[in-house]
């Protein structure tokens, strides 16, 4: 009994003596002391033996057992330090290596950085910028901008109709009625949206931008209209440029104009080379805008008696920014700007 106990404590100690990692010992822990191993089995026996072989065979298995748990014990610590010094070994970061380069940052839709740019001008001047809704009623889209009850943008066929008085907005201009109603003059606001038509080919999407601008103040007259586009055009298409105005229909303003800019690319419509401009088709000058004096029957859908014709005036004007962008970048497809190509849009911004 004594001799196999020893051998069983010299098995257990060479099982233990030999796990090389900490699930290895548990299991020679469990082969060895666990509750079907023979050593604690033959301690559990103890009882039953004659009495003068128990406190011999009892002494000798107890000691092996204490032996082996204070082996595993030491073993236990050895190994945990050993597999914690490979694990912060194997998890070392040198803080000293050179970063990583830098992730690309992004970029401005070209649409947007357009729109920011036409937005600071005009903060420059004096404006302020306002937004408004998307879904607007008929009375701020048509009736209140003065377009009569048979004007053709009205028609399911070129407007996008939510409800019977409710409308995807064709233009920002409702919102400058509402920036109208909620304060007097002087006001000076430019309205950047996105806006909605039924129309779609190479030229027009259903939906595109605008940004619309609105001064209303005492003795504004067309030749402050003049001098505020001429600022505009300079600021976005060169310091060099002029502006024309030519007569033009609007519903909401009289007089009306069209606003065109003198070419940035060409010399008279000529290239150095004395070919024809492509971008003005040799006719030197640029399209870029619609504007014009706010027709008197605009402020009487205001309704508020500071917004009197009689004592104030106000000019207002509407642009595409697809178009500005467009002009300005010789973008040849207005699709390009809603294809999300990266080889597109990389080049700005
Ligand atoms: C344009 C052209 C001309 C315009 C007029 C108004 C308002 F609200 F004052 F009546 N807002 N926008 C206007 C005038 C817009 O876009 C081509």
């Amino acid at each position: 009994m004594i001799e196999r106990i020893e051998q069983l404590r010299a098995e257990g100690e060479r099982d233990v003596a030999g796990a090389a990692t900490t699930a290895a010992l548990e299991e020679a822990r469990v082969r060895h002391l666990g509750r079907r191993a023979e050593l604690p089995n033959l301690l559990r026996g103890v009882a039953d033996l004659p009495p003068d072989q128990r406190g011999q065979v009892g002494r000798a298995a107890n000691q092996a057992r204490q032996a082996l748990e204070a082996q595993i014990a030491a073993r236990a610590q050895e190994l945990e330090g050993a597999e914690l010094d490979a694990r912060l070994a194997a998890d070392r970061v040198d803080v000293t290596l050179p970063g990583d380069p830098p992730q690309p940052a992004g970029r401005l839709h070209l649409l947007t950085a357009t729109r920011r740019e036409i937005e600071d001008v005009f903060l420059g001047l004096g404006f302020t910028v306002l937004e408004g809704p998307e879904v607007e009623l008929v009375h701020y889209n048509f009736d209140a901008l003065n377009h009569a009850p048979n004007h053709p943008a009205r028609d399911r066929t070129d407007t996008f109709y939510v409800g019977e008085d409710l409308v995807l907005r064709t233009h920002t201009s409702p919102m400058q009625i509402r920036a109208m109603e909620s304060h007097p003059p002087p006001l000076y606001v430019v309205i950047p949206g996105r806006v909605y038509r039924r129309d779609s080919d190479a030229t027009h999407t259903p939906q595109f931008h605008q940004v619309e601008g609105l001064a209303v103040d005492e003795d504004i007259t067309l030749a402050d209209l003049k001098g505020t586009l001429l600022a505009f055009a300079r600021a976005i298409f060169g310091h060099e440029r002029e502006v024309r105005l030519r007569p033009h229909f609007f519903p909401f303003t009289e007089p009306s104009v069209e606003v065109d800019v003198s070419c940035f690319n060409c010399t008279e419509g000529h290239l150095r080379d004395g070919s024809r401009c492509a971008l003005c088709k040799g006719t030197s000058w640029l399209e870029i805008l619609g504007a014009g004096e706010v027709d008197p029957n605009v402020y009487a859908y205001v309704d508020d008696e500071r917004y009197d014709p009689e004592r104030i005036a106000g000019f207002a004007f509407g642009l595409g920014i697809e178009r500005i962008a467009m002009l300005r970048h010789a973008v040849p497809d207005l699709r390009l700007l809603y294809d999300n190509d990266l080889r597109f849009l990389e080049q700005f911004g």
